[in-house]
This record gives structure tokens, sequence and C-alpha cells, in this order.
């Protein structure tokens, strides 16, 4: 007798439960995140993701060590799915000397290169292109890797965007184009801003575009499968359209007037952490002391990520410039020239 395969059997359990952790990992770290904004502890604008965790952790579950990502500026989850120090990555969020990008990147420009994490980019749609150049460098050198662009459904029409996967689709790059469409782009709604079905986008590239429920996170696993398989077999990129509704503001603080409180609402109770919770549970992989270690060890690297940050000095005011221009990398005290 064929018995039809079921979660578990298609996953695997190893794979299932990390895909949990790194869920509760971006959405803890974001957590602690916000409380400290809300303590003004952090400098300039943090924008969470809370709601897109299954997101990323679906998509990354399947990327080896050669592989590169680049986000948006929402950009934590990428880089804890990615593996990133999260002592670093919280030092760097409050500014701090220890950041990974020695604080002067903050929030929105969160990454590291060494971990092949690109430091996000808060000009809207700035990675796909620098993708393509990823994509376009991963063939050439036969590392048999893959890049993975995240963006916004508002991003996608950014000319640069239009070019960017033409080129991807004509020189069969390994590239996947991963759009969370959360529905807004700050506070126009989508059905605004952006003319007909997202699928049309990819199909007008003749590459494959697949609409993924991105609040569920064995649906961003298998959908997210196809696409970097196909990348890394050469049969070039692809488009996912993860549908995954606005929860929250633009960025913490938003009082998101522009909004009807029961859209708002009905996006906020699509919650992807209890809905995975409850698939690992039903597919028999999670039982409740797991779920309890899981949530302490989350817990207890996200205060050490907390505690070192906050512990980290301010950076040295004579280093400000260093990196801003290559010409002030000796030149500290721009303020003495005219
Ligand atoms: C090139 C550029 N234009 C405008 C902005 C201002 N801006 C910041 S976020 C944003 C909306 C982005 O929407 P979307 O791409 O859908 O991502 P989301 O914020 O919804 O995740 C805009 C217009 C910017 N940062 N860069």
């Amino acid at each position: 007798m064929v018995t039809a395969p079921t979660a578990s059997n298609r996953i695997g359990t190893e794979v299932a439960l990390g895909m949990l952790r790194t869920m509760l990992l971006i959405r803890r770290f974001e957590e602690a995140m916000v409380d400290l904004y809300q303590r003004n502890l952090i400098p300039g604008f943090i924008h969470p993701a809370i709601g897109e965790e299954a997101v990323h952790a679906g998509v990354q579950a399947h990327l080896r060590g050669v592989d590169h990502v680049a986000a948006t500026h929402r950009g934590h989850g990428p880089a804890i799915a990615k593996g990133l120090d999260l002592q670093g990555m919280m030092a760097e969020v409050l500014g701090r000397r220890d950041g990974l990008l020695g604080g002067r990147g903050g929030s929105l420009h969160v990454g590291d290169w060494t971990q092949r994490c690109l430091p996000a980019s808060p000009l809207v749609g700035g990675n796909i292109a620098t993708m393509t150049g990823v994509a376009l460098a991963h063939r050439d050198s036969g590392d048999g890797g893959v890049a993975v662009a995240y963006f916004g459904d508002g991003a996608l029409n950014r000319g640069s965007c239009h070019e960017a996967v033409n080129l991807a689709a004509i020189w069969r790059l390994p590239v996947v184009f991963a759009v969370i469409d959360n529905g807004w782009a700050i506070s126009v709604p989508r059905s605004y801003a952006t003319a007909g079905a997202l699928p049309d986008r990819a199909r007008a590239y003749g590459i494959p575009g697949e609409v993924v429920d991105g609040k569920d996170v064995l649906a961003c696993y298998e959908g997210a499968g196809n696409a970097v398989a196909r990348a890394r077999d050469g049969g070039g990129p692809s488009m996912l359209f993860f549908d995954c509704p606005r929860g929250y503001g633009h960025e913490e603080g938003d009082a998101q007037e522009y909004r009807d409180r029961a859209e708002y609402d009905a996006a906020r109770a699509r919650d992807p952490i209890p809905a995975a919770i409850a698939t690992l549970r039903a597919m028999g992989v999670l039982t409740d002391e797991l779920l309890t270690e899981l949530r302490q060890d989350v817990e207890s690297q996200v205060s050490r990520a907390v505690r070192f940050g906050m512990e980290s000095p301010e950076p040295d005011g004579a280093e400000a410039f260093k990196f801003v221009r290559p010409s002030q990398q000796q030149d500290i005290n721009p303020g003495t020239k005219s």
C-alpha cells in the first residue's frame, strides 16, 4: 500500500525543530530590541519584522555556508537565520563599539560580510540588483552558491528591480527573489501602488513565480526548496511571493492611523509561531519539555546578547568617519577641513 507522505517524513525532525528554533530566536531578539527602543536606548529607527519569521526560517533552512542572503530595512530575521553572532548584532543595533559594524550601521544595516549576509539595505529594493551581481559571481566561480534577495511588495515597483530580474532571467543566474508581501509600503496599501497580480511579474520574465503562505513555516520551506534547488542546479532564478499580512506598524512607534483596525487585527491574528508549534506537535516531533527547553535556550541567548550590547562601550568619536569615505580612513578629524 502506498501511503501519502506526511509532513514529518517530508521534512524530518531536525530540520523542523531547527526552523522553530530560528523563528523563536528571531521573535525574542526583536521583542528585546523593541523593549530597548521604547526605553530610548537605541538610536535611529527600528523596523521589526514580527510575523515574518516563518519566511526566513523556511527559506534559509535550504542554504549552505557558501550561499549569500541580503535583507531589507527589516534585516534581523535573515541575519539570525544565517547564524550571525547575536551579541554582535545587538551591540550593532545599540550603536556600540562591539557591534558587527563597530556600531556605525545600527539596525538598518545589520549584516556580516564574513558570514555572507550582506549588510541590510535601507534603500528600498537596493539589494535586488546587488544580489543579481552576487549570483553572477557564484555562477562564474562555479562554487555552487545561491543568492537570496529579500524585499517587500513595495520594492517590486522599483525600476532597478525590473532590470535586475530581467538580467538574472536571461543569464539564468542562481538567485531567489523572495518578495515578502506584507500588503503595505509604509502607509500605502499594495492595491494603491502595484498593478496586476504578483505572479504575473514572474511570468513576464519567463521564470517560476509562486505564491506561498508566509505564515506557514512548512509551506515556506517547501516553496523555497524548489526555488533554491532550481537555482543551485543551474535552472535560473525564481520569484516567491510570501503572503505575509503586516500585523505591526511600518516602524516601531508608527501609530498606523492610516489603517483600518479590523484589517490590522486580522493580520496580527495570523501569528506563524503558534501555528508552527501546533504543526510540530501534530507531526509528533515537539513535546512540552522540548518546547520549554527551546524557549529557555532562546531566552538565555537573547538576554546574553542584550547584556553584551549594553555593556559594550560607545564608539570612539575619532573613529566615526572610518569607512564612510576611503579618504577619511586616515582623516579622522574632518571638521578641520573646509
Ligand atoms: C529608494 C527608497 N525610496 C523610498 C524610501 C522610503 N521607504 C522606506 S521603507 C518604504 C516602504 C517599503 O515597502 P516594502 O518594500 O513593501 O517593504 P516593507 O516596509 O513593507 O517591508 C519606503 C517607501 C527608501 N528607503 N528608499
